[in-house]
Parts: structure tokens; sequence; C-alpha cells
């Protein structure tokens, strides 16, 4: 059937199936109007999705295992037709109760989210969040620190106008989520709009109705969606480099911060007036340019920020611009950084305010240490003016020396000629079959040279059975060499054609050493897998 030859004549489809679980906040993609303006309403699978071809494929009815408001549950199932990728996205979705319009979202909200993608966090391959516009930012910032070593991408998307309208963004911005959530293992929370996935905690609402409703002004979109496909800019996804399972925190201290944008004339008493909230634990100035404010008659105004700094509130500067970054290069600023002001760098407001709320909830920091992490990158947030893990290994192979060494590793000739990737590919398949260590480590030093980054092409790239590195590993002889493509940055998640996990394969195979490696890197079994239901 030419495009879809995993089509059968009676419809049926032989095409793998990723899972995504959709958590439903509210928003304009849902509403619709009502005497009061428009609102939010419940349904959305039933009157919004199964209705369109490009969600609902028609095929048999599927159900799927969940957990909501903390009780497993069986929910009904929809699926897409093949994307270009050759796979079916199968989703559910669970609704919040009332469904909100996001300018109504609050810690307790950010909460109920990380806590659906924990509780689910093994059952789907991917998380998509539909939520208002308004506190995008801020909710995609804000779960951007609440989820730790996440190893699975979860989108946050939203829409200008209802999908119910004749002219919407919705399906777009729902569909592209969809797709990337199931098909690329892009592990951070981000946020797609108008064709673009961004980093989620850099970005901010620029307009209140045009469908290009956000910007990401310093740092440059994670993917782009075009009539080709998907684009992943793999270079700036970030990825795990720790054996870590994904972990929550819980709650953000949002009730003991306050954001102040500064304006000419602002009156010191006036902030001090902020500053002596009730139990004020931090303030966000919003400072004019690289982070300039005025000093105020005989630098009153600076002397009001001193004496909060020393009573213990953590003061973060970051700038009204939209770009740039800010830094104690004139005289204000300077003052600002006597004062005990920490310099924010190019964080957005929106990360900002949901950082410092997220490091006030840590228990037993010093607001000193507070000061310390802000000015340091969390979760990608800031731009790292230099990151150790993208500096290029000292004395290790050049890009000849690649391929030579890939073809030695090899051993053998291909019936045609193999690009580069290939090869490096093939070398690194049989060096890792062969229990290597020292040559894989050469090939993946190499290859960080070649890319420019830590290892991402060979750790991206798959065999003709959609077999990655860590697929290789989870089946060879050596746990350690597993080890080493993890700590690189490998996902432990990605499925092959076949639909399997590294982890599946491990089981399989009875490989006890990497099966416990995988799972302490936070790899888990559907159910089906486990109990033998699906191979
Ligand atoms: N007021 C809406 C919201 O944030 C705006 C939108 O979603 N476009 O919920």
């Amino acid at each position: 059937m030419g495009t879809f030859p995993n089509i059968a004549a009676d419809g049926t489809s032989t095409y793998p199936e990723s899972r995504v679980l959709l958590i439903i906040t509210g928003g304009t993609i849902c509403m619709q109007p009502s005497a009061g303006g428009l609102v939010p309403v419940d349904g959305f699978i039933k009157n919004a999705m199964a209705p369109r071809p490009s969600f609902n494929d028609m095929s048999e009815s599927v159900t799927l295992s969940a957990v909501h408001d903390g009780k497993p549950v069986t929910i009904p199932s929809l699926r897409t037709p093949p994307s270009s990728y050759a796979r079916h996205i199968r989703y559910s979705a669970i609704e919040f109760s009332p469904l909100l319009d996001s300018s109504s979202i609050s810690s307790e909200g950010w909460a109920q989210i990380a806590s659906a993608v924990r509780a689910n966090y093994h059952l789907f391959d991917g998380f998509v969040v539909l939520h208002g516009t308004d506190s995008l930012a801020y909710s995609a910032s804000a779960l951007s620190f609440m989820l730790s070593d996440l190893g699975k991408p979860v989108i946050l998307t939203g829409s200008q106008a209802p999908i119910f309208a004749l002219q919407s963004d919705a399906v777009d911005n729902l569909l592209g989520s969809l797709i990337i959530a199931g098909t690329f293992v892009i592990p951070e929370v981000s946020l797609f709009f108008h064709h673009k996935l961004y980093r989620g905690n850099r970005c901010t609402k620029v307009s209140a109705s045009a469908f290009e409703a956000f910007a990401s002004p310093n740092c440059d979109p994670l993917a782009r969606v075009t009539s080709l496909g998907v684009d992943v800019n793999w270079g700036l996804v970030l990825r795990p480099t720790t054996i870590a399972r994904f972990d929550v925190t819980p709650y953000l201290d949002t009730a003991h911060v306050a954001a102040l944008r500064i304006f000419p004339g602002i009156k010191p008493e006036m902030v001090d007036g902020v500053l002596r909230v009730p139990h004020l634990r931090g303030l966000i100035l919003e400072t004019f340019g690289m982070g300039n404010a005025p000093a105020g008659v005989d630098g009153s105004l600076t002397r009001v920020i001193k004496n909060a700094v020393d009573r213990g509130i953590v003061v973060v500067n970051v700038s009204q611009c939209t770009s740039g970054f800010v830094s104690p290069l004139y005289a204000p600023g300077f003052a600002l950084g006597e004062a005990g002001v920490v310099f924010g760098h190019d964080l957005t407001s929106e990360a900002a305010l949901t950082k410092l709320s997220y490091l006030l909830a840590l228990p037993d920091l010093s607001a000193a240490e507070v000061g310390r992490r802000m000015s340091r990158s969390l979760r990608g947030e800031m731009t790292a003016l230099a990151n150790p893990c993208f500096t290029h290994p000292q004395g290790s192979l050049d890009d000849n020396d690649l391929i030579d060494h890939a073809s030695m590793a090899s051993g053998t000739k291909s019936p045609r000629p193999l690009s580069r990737g290939e090869t490096a590919f093939a070398g690194l398949g049989y060096a890792i079959q062969a229990g290597d260590l020292r040559t894989v480590s050469e090939l993946l030093d190499a290859d960080a040279i070649n890319s420019g980054s830590n290892s991402v092409g060979l750790l991206l790239r798959a065999d003709y059975a959609g077999n990655t590195a860590v697929h290789l590993a989870a089946v060879g002889p050596e746990a350690a060499v597993l080890r080493e493509l993890l700590v690189r940055g490998a996902s432990v998640h990605v499925r092959n054609r076949a639909n399997n996990t590294p982890l599946f394969l491990a089981e399989k195979m009875g490989n006890r050493g990497c099966v416990d490696l995988l799972t302490d890197a936070g790899a888990a079994l559907w159910v089906e897998e486990a109990t033998g239901k699906q191979t």
C-alpha cells in the first residue's frame, strides 16, 4: 500500500504503537463560549479528538492501565494513523476536575500534574499536558524543576483558539506534541507551540492573540516541525548522565516569594514594603537592561535591599529585556551585587520565580546556598558559561581515526559502501558485542569530537531493526559497557522496530547485571511485557 506497507487489505496495521498520556488541565484549547465568557468543558477526547481522523484511525477500541487521583484505573484509548515515523501514537487522557483557565493555576496544580506524571511514568512513553497559554511558561518552568532525572518527554501545549473554532491552532499544536512525545526520547519538560518545541523553562508568552504566542529568546528551539518531518536539534537536548531513577519534588514554595518590576521613580519605601511582607523568603527583582536599578537618594534603595539580604531574603536580579543577560557591568548593577543580590544571568522571570520557589522548598538549604544554586544552571534554564559536559576529551581519536578504528573493530567489509556514521555505528556494535570497553570509549570519544558535543551522533543511531547501542549492550557480555553508554547520556527508554526496550531484551536474555543497571537508570516494563503477553 505505497507509503504504508504495514497496513493489510482489511485495514489492520502492524506498525508499532507508542503510548502517550494526555493530562488535561484546561485552557482555551478545550473551551466553549458560555454566558460568562469562554470556559473549559470536559470530555475533550470524546468531543474533540475522537471525531477527527488525524487523532483516531477508528481501529478496535483498547483500554489502557493508568493511575488517576492515586487509584489504578482502566481508561479508553484512541490511536493516530501511522505517522511518517511508521508508528501509531496510542493515547489516553486524564482530566483535571475542575478544568482551569490557566490564570488560576497554582503550585497545587503543578503538584497535581507532577504526581500524575510520577504515577504513570512507567505506563507511558511520553506525556502531553494540555494547558492554557496565560501561565504556560510558568507551569513549564515549575515542572522542569520539580521533575528530576527525567528520562521521557513531558510536553506542555495549548492553543490560542479553541479546538472547536473553525480557524484554530489547536490541532497542529496537539498533533505535533503527540507525535514528538511518542516518537522522540527528548527527556525534558518542553513546550510545543506553532511548529516549535522549546525548552519549557526558556519560554515566555509574547503574544496575547497571535498563533506564534511563545518565544525562547535565549535558547534555540529543541525541535521544529516542517513539511519534511520533525527536525530535532539533538546537540541542545539535555540527556541524563547519571544512573538515577526519575523523581519528583512534590511542592514549590510560591507562598513566600514575590516579583517586583523596577520603574523610573520607584520609591525605596515601596520596595521595602514588599521586602517586609511577613515570612517573605525571596524576591525576583526585574531590573533595567543588563541588571540596573536606581540607587535611590544617597543609595537609599540599595540600602533597603542590602538590609533585606542581611535578614536572609534571597534577592535575584533578572532583566526586563526579553533577550540578553544581567551582569554587574554598570555601576548601578555593581552596587546591587555589592548589596548581596544574586545575578540570574539570562533566566526568564518565569524561570527565576519558579526556580526560587523550588529551591526554597528543598529542606535545610541556607539562603546563601539558595543564592549559589540560583546562579547555576540546574535544568538548562540558563546559558551555561562553560559546560564541562560539552568540552572535547583530550588526546582521543580524530575524524579519520574514527573511521579506521570502527572498520577495524567491525573487521568486515560491507556489500555497499557504508556512510561514515554507519561504519562508526557498526564498529561500536562489534565492540559492544565483544564487551570491549576500551574500544567503545574510544569510539564515543572520537564521535564527541566529530559531532562537536557529547557523543550525540552514535548514541542516537540505530541499526536496521531500530536497535540503539543501549539495546546491543543490554544483551552484551559486559555491564560496564552498558554503564559507559548511560553515563554518556544514552537513553534507556528508546523502543526498537519490534517495540522493545533494552530492559525487555535484557530480561529476555536473563542478563541480570544489565537488568539491574537499566532498572537503576529508571527503566521499567509495561505490565504486558513483564507478564509475557507482548513480544
Ligand atoms: N485564558 C486562557 C488560559 O490561559 C488563554 C489560552 O489558553 N489561550 O487558560
